[in-house]
């Protein structure tokens, strides 16, 4: 496996870490490709000048912003994270040979690298390559799996994984797989996915394998709970965008003047998040003013949920052929299934 330096002809920076951890040495290869810092300023403006007032989900992860995110994972109503953890550890022996051991398993936002933890005793991949754009984050969670996994290859990437990108070594010696769990691909419009996806097959070449989380379409009940917790930590969760706007672009949102607002909109089955204005008002942002009527919205998220079939028309359409899909229920049970993990191989 020889490094590549300079992929896609922006910097790049790779050190090694050696750490002792329960009397093993824990060693992770870091490759910083200096992902370009979104520019949150023109974001913002550009958003908030729309007929319908928008602003990115990429800002709600700030520290605090990721912490209540982690708070959501753990929520009653907040199915998707649990579920999905339950089918990983019933099929994750299944999953193994669909992926095949002795993998370079790229994970695309890999966080905590909590979920792989689920996966890696049988996926045993020769190399673990999360990717993240929080250096520290993935810098401190890459040390903590390789001291729980002593004889794993860990190389983990600084990168944004949104826009283009190349993996930083060339590795010819094992299959290429990625995971991408959590139901992110919900994230983006659908145009936007099936870019994305097309872009990740490049990315693992031919008969590569992804394995990915994808959230359901269900009862709207279920759905619309699921981001409007009782505890209202989701509520939390989207105000705290205004937070950090007024801190980091010199902002005078008044958080009591807007309230969180989630629900299904079956036409486009995505579940969209909302901030309202509860009064007619002005706020001024980064030395701009906009005027927010009574009850007029800004749009902050889109949460897509699709059925299999959906899902699968979508990976198609990008290149890839489904292989395999496990969920929360058995294959002979009347119940409807919550959400599902696909294992797709790249056709091209
Ligand atoms: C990260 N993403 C898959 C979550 C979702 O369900 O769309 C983000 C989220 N927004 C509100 N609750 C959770």
């Amino acid at each position: 496996m020889r490094d590549q330096r300079n992929p896609m002809g922006r910097s790049s920076e790779t050190f090694t870490r050696q750490t002792d951890a329960d009397d093993a040495k824990a060693k992770v290869h870091f490759h910083d490709m200096h992902p370009t810092p979104a520019d949150m300023r023109a974001d913002v403006l550009g958003g908030l000048a729309l007929p319908q007032k928008r602003l990115s989900p990429k800002y709600f992860y700030d520290a605090h912003g990721s912490q209540l995110f982690d708070a959501i994972c753990e929520l009653p109503e907040y199915y998707p994270t649990r579920t999905e953890i339950a089918i990983l550890r019933r099929h994750g022996a299944a999953m193994a040979e669909y992926l095949g051991r002795d993998a370079l398993l790229v994970e695309l936002g890999s966080g905590s690298s909590l979920k792989i933890r689920v996966l890696l005793e049988a996926l045993r991949p020769a190399v673990y390559m999360p990717v993240d754009i929080s250096k520290d984050h993935l810098l401190q969670s890459a040390e903590a799996l390789a001291a729980t996994f002593p004889s794993l290859q860990v190389h983990a990437v600084c990168a944004d994984y949104s826009v283009p990108f190349r993996l930083p070594v060339d590795d010819h010696e094992h299959p290429c797989a990625a995971f991408f769990p959590g139901s992110s691909v919900g994230n983006f419009e659908p145009p936007e996915a099936e870019r994305f996806l097309r872009r990740i097959g490049d990315l693992l070449g031919s008969d590569g394998r992804l394995l990915v989380g994808v959230d359901l379409v269900k009862e709207h009940q279920v759905l619309e709970a699921a981001y409007n917790d009782a505890d209202g930590v989701t509520a939390d969760f989207n105000l705290n965008l205004l937070a950090r706007i007024n801190r980091e672009l010199d902002a005078d949102f008044d958080l009591t003047g807007f309230r969180h607002s989630a629900w299904f909109n079956p036409e486009l089955s995505r579940i969209e998040m909302h901030l309202v204005s509860t009064r007619e008002q002005k706020v001024s942002v980064a030395g701009r003013s906009f005027v927010f009527r009574k009850g007029e919205s800004m749009h902050t998220e889109c949460s897509y949920k699709y059925s299999i079939e959906g899902f699968h028309r979508l990976a198609r359409r990008a290149g890839f052929e489904p292989e395999q899909v496990w969920t929360d229920i058995d294959a002979d049970s009347d119940q409807a299934a919550l959400f599902s993990v696909h294992c797709l191989v790249w056709r091209g």
